[in-house]
C-alpha cells in the first residue's frame, strides 16, 4: 500500500537553530496528503571532507543565510522527487545525489540534502503509520543507545578556553536508558555545583556543557572524577569518561598547538600524552584523538591503544564508507561517528554504518553542536540498532528534546515486550 504512495511536492522553509542563525527545514507532501518534515543541524568543528553547508554568504546574517539551499529545495528538488514512491529511500537518496552531481553536495547544498532525505524518512513511517525507529527496524529488533553525555565543553564550543572540545561521561553501569538519563543528571548537577562552590559558573557552552573555567585540560578530568563521586557514583563502574580531542581544530602545520597546557607536540607526543591519561583515568573512548590528515597518527594510537578502548573518528572519517573501509584497511580508529549532515544523505549514513560493521568497529550516532528540535538522529540510532548516542549535554531543549525522545522508546519498547 504504502509503496504506492508517491511525492507530491517538497518545500524548503527557513528555521533557526540553537545557536541562533538561520536553518533549513524540508518539509515533504505526499498525494496521500500525508507530510514529513526535517531540519538540518550544523557544525562548528567541521572536517574539511565533509558536505557542503550552503549558505549565501554577504553580509546579512554574517554570511549565514540559507536561500540558496532553500530555493534549491523548493525548485529542482522538488521538481526531481515529484512522483517518486516515498519508501524508496535508496532511490530518493540516489536522486538528490545525481542531481546535484558533485561529490561533496556543493550544488545543492548538503544542508538541503540532508533535510529533504530526512524528511523523507518521517513522511514515509507516516504513511505506514509506525513510528521512525519501528519504520527503520523494518523487522529487526531495536536498540536502545547507550548515552555519551557532554559535561564541559571546550574547544571550538567554548572560545577555545581549554583545548580538548568535549569532556563526557557514559554511564556504564545504567542497565535502562532511563537509569542513564538520572545518573548524568546527578553527575551534572554535581559538576555544576562544584563549579559554582569555587566561583567558577560561567554558564555554559554550546552543547549545554558547564563552561570550562579551568586552567588545564586535566583538571577538567578530574573535575569530572570529583562530580561522579560527589553523585554517590563510582567512575569506571557506574560512570566512565570519555573525550572528543577534536584534535583537527589543534593542528598547526605539521604541530599540535595546546595552548591550555603552554605545549607545541608532534603528532607522536600527542599520542603518548593522551596514553598518559589513559592510564590515570578511567576514559574508554576517544574521538578525533589525531587530526583528519594524520593517518599515521592515527594508526599509531589505534596501534597501541585500539586493543583497550573505543577509538572514533568523526572529522577524521565524515560519516564516508569509503573513508572507514579506508582507514580499517589502515588500521585507524575502530568506531565511527554517524552524523547524517557529514555526508548529506541518510542512504550514504547507512552505508558508513555497514562499513564500520564489516570492519567489525562500534558506531556512534551524533548530533551537531548546531542543533535543533528534531530528534530524527535518535530513530537512526534505535532503528538501525547502533548501540550509542552522543547529542551534547544535559542541558538546552535542543539536546533533552532528544534524550527524552529516547525515553518515550524505551516505553514504547517496554510495553510491548
Ligand atoms: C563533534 C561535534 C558534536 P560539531 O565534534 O563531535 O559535538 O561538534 O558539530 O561542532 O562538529
Ligand atoms: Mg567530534
Amino acid at each position: 500500500m504504502a509503496r504506492k504512495v508517491k511525492i507530491n511536492r517538497v518545500v524548503g522553509r527557513r528555521v533557526w537553530d540553537s545557536r541562533g542563525r538561520p536553518t533549513v527545514e524540508a518539509e515533504i507532501i505526499l498525494d496521500n496528503g500525508m507530510t514529513g518534515r526535517a531540519i538540518a543541524p550544523s557544525g562548528a568543528s567541521t572536517g574539511t571532507h565533509e558536505a557542503i553547508d550552503l549558505r549565501d554568504g554577504g553580509k546579512p546574517f554574517r554570511g549565514l543565510g540559507v536561500d540558496r539551499a532553500l530555493a534549491n529545495i523548493n525548485t529542482e528538488i522538488s521538481n526531481a522527487l515529484r512522483g517518486m514512491s516515498i519508501v524508496d529511500q535508496p532511490s530518493i537518496d540516489r536522486c538528490l545525489i545525481e542531481l546535484d552531481g558533485t561529490p561533496n553536495k556543493a550544488r545543492l547544498g548538503g544542508n538541503a540534502t540532508v533535510a529533504v532525505s530526512m524528511a523523507a524518512l518521517h513522511a514515509a513511517a507516516a504513511s505506514r503509520r509506525e513510528p521512525l525507529w519501528q519504520y527503520l527496524a523494518d523487522g529487526a529488533t531495536p536498540v536502545l543507545p547507550r548515552p555519551m553525555v557532554q559535561i564541559f565543553g571546550g574547544g571550538a564550543h567554548a572560545g577555545r578556553r581549554i583545548d580538548i572540545q568535549d569532556f563526557l561521561v557514559i554511564p556504564v553501569g545504567a542497565s535502562t536508558f532511563d537509569e542513564a538519563m538520572s545518573m548524568t543528571a546527578r553527575v551534572y548537577d554535581a559538576a555544576g555545583s562544584i563549579m559554582s562552590d569555587r566561583g567558577h559558573l560561567r554558564g555554559v557552552a554550546d552543547e549545554g556543557g558547564w563552561w570550562p573555567e579551568f586552567t588545564s585540560n586535566a583538571q577538567a578530568l578530574d573535575t569530572l572524577l570529583e562530580a561522579i563521586e560527589r553523585a554517590d557514583l563510582e567512575p569506571g563502574k557506574d560512570v566512565s569518561l570519555a573525550i572528543d580531542v577534536a584534535a583537527t581544530q589543534l593542528r598547526q602545520g605539521q604541530h599540535y598547538l595546546l595552548p591550555a597546557e603552554g605545549r607545541e607536540l608532534e603528532s607522536e607526543e600527542l599520542v603518548e600524552f593522551l596514553i598518559g591519561w589513559c592510564r590515570r583515568y578511567p576514559i574508554v573512548s576517544i574521538e578525533d584523538p589525531l587530526a583528519e590528515d594524520d593517518d599515521a597518527g592515527m594508526k599509531a594510537f589505534t596501534t597501541k591503544m585500539g586493543g583497550r578502548i573505543q577509538i572514533i573518528g568523526d572529522d577524521y572519517l565524515v560519516t564516508s564508507a569509503e573513508r572507514v573501509a579506508a582507514a580499517a584497511l589502515l588500521g585507524a580508529c575502530n568506531a565511527v561517528l554517524l552524523k547524517p549532515n557529514q555526508v548529506g544523505t541518510v542512504t550514504e549514513t547507512l552505508a558508513a554504518l555497514t562499513a564500520a560493521r564489516a570492519a567489525g568497529w562500534s558506531a556512534i550516532v551524533s548530533a551537531r553542536s548546531g542543533e535543533s528540535e528534531d530528534v530524527t538522529i535518535v530513530h537512526l540510532a534505535v532503528g538501525w540498532g547502533v548501540g550509542q548516542l552522543k547529542v551534547g549535554s544535559f542541558a538546552r531543549s535542543e539536546r533533552m528534546a532528544k534524550w527524552n525522545e529516547v525515553l518515550r522508546i524505551e516505553e514504547a519498547l517496554r510495553n510491548r515486550a
